[in-house]
């Protein structure tokens, strides 16, 4: 029961776990005579000794609980019932508890019924018939003993593997929210006025860490503490190295705003973002590691395995491709790479932006094949040139009159030079660009549309980079390499 209770609690809130609670509750509530008596038996394990206790007592009560089922089931039920709201008591008068807390303990006492009524019935079938002669040896006895073994044992592990996955959540957590992030060497560039069109709908031009879009394959996102993290830098280099997040922060770090793509992005999606990186560049990290003649890839891989191929030409030219740390002003959220991650300009993510990241290989991509390369998609992921429609919203009804469209366009390294729309089968009219931030990130549009008539209407976006190139009209599945084709919507005017 408590076993579950604990790791349950390994996916909620760390508060939530029945045994931090009680152990808090116990500390809270202990006098001091015993706290100081505690602290100068135990010393620093007094925790440690403090959750011993409670596993023992926990064991003690089983058994307890066990002995009083032989007489009435029932009276045992209500036994751990009234465990479980001592326990949820414990947890819910913890502060930064909510009511969704308590979750773990309720599955708790749900798994302690059932154990007991599983090992009741083997001990019904064990019991010994009057005058009959089984030894204290025999099949079901052993099966019963058996089954009590396995269910503390199974108990025993979960809440040591649970208690261990909630410490070094709580770790990275707090290591979190003590770093303090060293000042760049270099400030980004002031975002000049007017890179937002002020529009409904229109996204921000740098986005919020926590509207932006998030793209992995990790199940639970990773808690790595810093201070356990290190990144290894090794392969086809004169000179290998480990940099540990110390070293790290030592660096002449740079600031950069620069937009994300994924590659998964479908024409008119959202899976783009915005933001200012805080980081040590990669071509500095690469010249300090010398790669050897004829190495072009570097596989960077994460500490949930997932692994990324990366032009190692694109590292080392002067573009801003970092390891980075900081995000918006703060370090890396959890779900966006905390402690470090790499950001590349131009590429999109699943070949770049690999998150968590712990090992960097310089290779050669006809010796080492990354993550979804082998499962379909390129092995190169330059970004797409692309343009999107954010206002009107798709079927939206809008007032007569002059309608105003806005959007978005991006060509990541290459910047974006003119963006134009089609309203219906009109001809194509020049949309004002919003100012430049850099080319390393999007670009936001909008037109005004006069005098619209009633009735639906579509409108089409396009866009040319600064080397006046235009945006394909070629319609193309993310699959393999990124989505192209020109979006087109329609919305209604009345
Ligand atoms: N460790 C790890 N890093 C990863 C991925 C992943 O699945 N695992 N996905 C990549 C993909 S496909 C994209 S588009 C970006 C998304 O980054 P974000 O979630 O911070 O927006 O992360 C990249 N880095
Ligand atoms: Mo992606």
């Amino acid at each position: 029961m408590f076993a579950v209770a604990q790791f349950a609690s390994a996916f909620f809130n760390s508060a939530s776990s029945p045994f931090f609670a009680l152990g808090s509750a116990i500390i809270d509530l202990t006098p001091p005579w015993l706290k100081d008596f505690a602290i100068a038996t135990f010393g620093t394990n007094d925790k440690l000794a403090l959750f011993i206790s409670i596993a023992v007592v926990a064991t003690v009560l089983s058994a307890l609980i066990g002995l009083l089922a032989k007489r009435s089931f029932a009276l045992a039920c209500t036994a751990i019932i009234a465990l479980a709201v001592v326990m949820s008591s414990a947890v819910a008068a913890r502060a930064s508890t909510s009511l969704l807390d308590i979750v773990p303990t309720v599955l708790g006492a749900i798994a302690g019924i059932g154990v007991l009524q599983w090992l009741s019935r083997l001990a019904v079938t064990t019991a010994p018939q009057r005058g009959e002669d089984v030894g204290p040896s025999g099949p079901s006895r052993r099966a019963f003993l058996l089954a009590s073994g396995l269910s503390l044992a199974a108990a025993a592990i979960a809440t040591g593997v649970s208690t261990s996955i909630s410490a070094s959540r709580n770790m990275a957590d707090a290591a979190r929210k003590a770093l303090r992030l060293p000042a760049p060497r270099a400030k980004a560039k002031a975002l000049p006025a007017g890179v937002q069109v002020e529009e409904a709908n229109m996204p921000d031009f740098v986005t919020p860490n926590e509207d932006f879009y998030r793209i992995d394959t990790a199940l639970s996102v990773p808690q790595i503490d810093p201070g356990q993290w290190s990144l290894r830098v090794h392969g086809m280099v004169e000179n290998e190295f480990t940099m540990n997040f110390d070293e790290l922060l030592n660096q002449e770090l740079v600031e950069t705003y620069l937009t994300l793509t994924c590659v998964s992005n479908p024409v008119g999606g959202d899976l783009v973002g915005n933001a200012k990186w805080l980081g040590y560049p990669l071509r500095q990290l690469l010249e300090r590691a010398v790669p050897q003649a004829g190495a072009d890839m570097v596989l960077s891989t994460s500490h949930d395995g997932f692994s990324a191929s990366t032009p190692l030409e694109v590292l080392r030219d002067d573009r801003m491709a970092l390891l980075a740390i900081g995000m918006n002003g703060e370090p890396l959220p959890f779900e966006h790479g905390f402690p470090v991650r790499m950001v590349v300009p131009g590429l999109y993510g699943y070949v770049s932006a690999t998150k968590w990241v712990v090992d960097l290989e310089v290779t050669r991509f006809q010796d080492k094949v990354a993550y979804w390369t082998t499962r379909g998609w390129s092995e190169r992921g330059p970004i797409k040139l692309s343009s999107r429609i954010d206002t009107p919203r798709p079927f939206a009804k809008v007032p007569a009159g002059d309608i105003v469209l806005g959007g978005t366009a991006w060509a990541q390294t290459r910047g974006i030079s003119r963006v134009q729309v089609q309203i219906d089968d009109g001809p194509w009219q020049d949309a004002d660009l919003a100012a430049e931030a850099s080319l390393d990130t999007w670009r936001q549009w909008r037109l005004v549309s006069k005098d619209m008539a009633p009735g639906t209407h579509s409108a089409t976006v396009r866009a040319c980079d600064a080397q006046g190139r235009l945006q394909t009209s070629e319609k193309a599945d993310p699959v393999p390499n990124g989505a192209s084709g020109w979006q087109r919507l329609q919305f209604t005017v009345g």
